[in-house]
């Protein structure tokens, strides 16, 4: 299994990221929608909880088809966020506290009002028309080839002036850029490198999470792709899930532009080391490729403790805890799968939830959410929170009257409607939860059980899933084994998972256990950092051989 205890870690592999919806997080405008000025209010809430660094979902210009994902200018603010000036001061606040910024970032595609669109379509000769994905119509009039859109439907949308259809691998509004042309190349390395300068003092944002990087390039010939021979559902369903994306995802050449992004970066990196996160829905096979090839970057290993200097995305995203089910076996199987198919010098990273995914807490039930919280807090790599988790949000109950999300309008009652899980932050028990005033609409309703979730009133209680993400937070700050150490030792038995955690001689044990049932096991003597029931209240001697049923007990073996 590839380890890599020790040393001096950057701060993107000792901390941990949590990811704000601005929409969602704190509304200081009065429109019942979040802004920058929320965030900002908000960040000593982050700060106390023991995060290290925010990635902002887009806050760019936009029509708002796909909640910001259509960017209208790479390099400005919403007028619903604030300005530019709300950005200069939450980005000086957030380092004034110790705080990372990491930009949410979409080189993939624009909005269909972005100014390079409006003249790509005016014409067949106009200067950008090679900027996005223009196709001549089949023989039969129709899209050029099966292509689809990952929000229901053909990708291609057909152009009545010029008589061509544009492919998007999202909304008709989210055109895709053509990544084969220079010229869009070198716009969006522009737009990177402004907000790598901005800021007081131009220090600039410490990163970027880029939005579906696996799927940049498609391929030059516009082949159509095959059927998945998976696929047995009815001939309505999704086309996206009837086709294996052969021509439309992972294509060789994505790498080089990763690679070019990371090089971007690295030159920026000589003070305040940046990090390039990927967005990338892939099998692990095929997801560690993105770490990047040895020793190309433009950054001296100096910059890194491991041994290879990776040219890549520092993280591409590993979603797989999503995805896998919630069993002890196949979660052990996971980490030993994902640990072994790292290249040398990668580190690993582990997400629970985001905007696009159903809740944890509804997924996998309150109480384990508990015992996931654990898990991802004490693995090897970067965790990765999403707002409201540290509460234990659930899903909001969305009526179809209050329905928000495109993907969800096009494709209605398949279920795949993301606005349960961008209900808004419930911060205290006033009146929206203390997201935006009173006799405000929230943009989305609260989650029904806000009068309790909500934050004021986890903090108070030293039980709650607040207190439990406190705890678990400071533990990993304050023990190298967790924050950098390796892991070893990947076992699961009668539905509990375990694994230890060291550094040198020290050496953390952690027991989760994923079932309904009281389960015995076998401990290390030691000090109990986190006990049964997920007491997190203080240390105390024992070798616990108990742990409750949707519990988890983490302990300091002696030496
Ligand atoms: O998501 C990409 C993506 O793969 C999603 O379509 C995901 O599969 C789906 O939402 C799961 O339900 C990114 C952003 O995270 C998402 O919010 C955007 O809508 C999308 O890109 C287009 O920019």
């Amino acid at each position: 299994m590839q380890n890599e205890g020790g040393g001096n870690q950057l701060w993107w592999q000792t901390g941990v990221v949590y990811q704000v919806y601005p929409r969602s997080f704190q509304d200081t405008s009065s429109d019942g929608v979040g802004d920058l000025a929320g965030i900002l209010a908000r960040l000593d809430a982050l700060v106390d909880l023991g995060v290290d660094a925010i990635w902002v979902s887009p806050f760019y210009p936009s029509p708002m088809a796909d909640f910001g994902y259509d960017v209208a200018d790479y390099t400005g603010v919403d007028p619903l966020f604030g300005t530019l000036d709300d950005f200069d001061r939450l980005i000086a606040g957030a380092h004034a506290r110790g705080l990372k910024l990491i930009l949410d970032f979409v080189p993939n595609h624009t909005s269909d009002q972005h100014p390079w669109f409006l003249d790509s379509r005016e014409s067949r000769t106009s200067s950008r028309r090679d900027w996005y994905l223009w196709h001549d119509p089949a023989p039969d009039g129709g899209p050029p080839n099966n292509w689809p859109s990952h929000f229901g439907g053909s990708g291609w949308t057909f152009d009545e002036s010029t008589g061509q259809y544009y492919f998007h691998s999202f909304l008709r509004e989210q055109p895709d850029l053509n990544w084969r042309n220079p010229a869009v190349r070198e716009a969006i390395y522009a737009a990177m490198r402004f907000w790598l300068e901005r800021g007081p003092g131009g220090r600039g944002v410490d990163g970027f999470r880029m939005d579906v990087l696996w799927l940049l390039i498609k391929d030059d010939q516009f082949r159509s792709n095959p059927p998945n021979p998976d696929f047995h559902g009815d001939a309505n369903a999704p086309l996206i899930w009837q086709q294996l994306p052969l021509y439309t995802a992972d294509q060789p050449e994505t790498y080089e532009i990763v690679a070019t992004m990371r090089a971007l970066l690295d030159s920026y990196s000589g003070v305040y080391p940046r990090v390039l996160i990927g967005e990338i829905y892939l099998p692990i096979p095929k997801l560690v490729r993105y770490y990047g090839k040895p020793g190309t970057s433009l950054e001296t290993p100096k910059l890194e403790s491991q041994t290879a200097q990776l040219a890549g995305a520092q993280m591409p995203f590993n979603f797989h805890l999503i995805q896998t089910p919630w069993e002890a076996e196949r979660i052990a199987d996971l980490i030993r799968r994902y640990e072994a198919a790292l290249p040398p010098g990668a580190w690993p990273n582990w997400v629970l939830g985001n905007h696009d995914q159903k809740r944890l807490a509804s997924r996998i039930g309150a109480a384990q959410a508990r015992v996931a919280a654990v898990l991802l807090l004490t693995l090897r790599g970067t965790p990765t929170l999403y707002y409201g988790d540290e509460l234990g949000m659930p899903d909001a109950n969305i009526a179809p009257g209050q329905i928000r999300d495109p993907a969800e309008k096009n494709q209605p009652g398949r279920g795949l409607g993301r606005d349960p899980e961008r209900s808004p932050m419930i911060w205290d028990g006033s009146e929206n939860a203390g997201f935006c005033p009173a006799e405000i609409q929230p943009w989305l309703p609260l989650v029904d059980d806000w009068p309790e979730l909500n934050h004021a009133a986890q903090l108070k209680d030293e039980h709650s899933t607040l207190a439990v993400y406190r705890c678990l937070l400071a533990l990993r700050r304050r023990y190298p084994a967790l924050h950098s150490g390796a892991i070893s030792d990947v076992a699961a038995d009668h539905g509990v998972l375990q694994y230890v955690r060291s550094d040198g001689a020290a050496r953390i044990q952690v027991h989760l256990n994923l079932t309904e049932e009281s389960q015995s096991v076998r401990g290390c003597p030691g000090t109990v950092l986190v006990a049964s029931g997920l007491d997190c209240t203080g240390e105390r001697r024992g070798e616990n051989l108990w742990v409750l049923a949707n519990s988890a007990v983490v302990v300091l073996c002696d030496p």
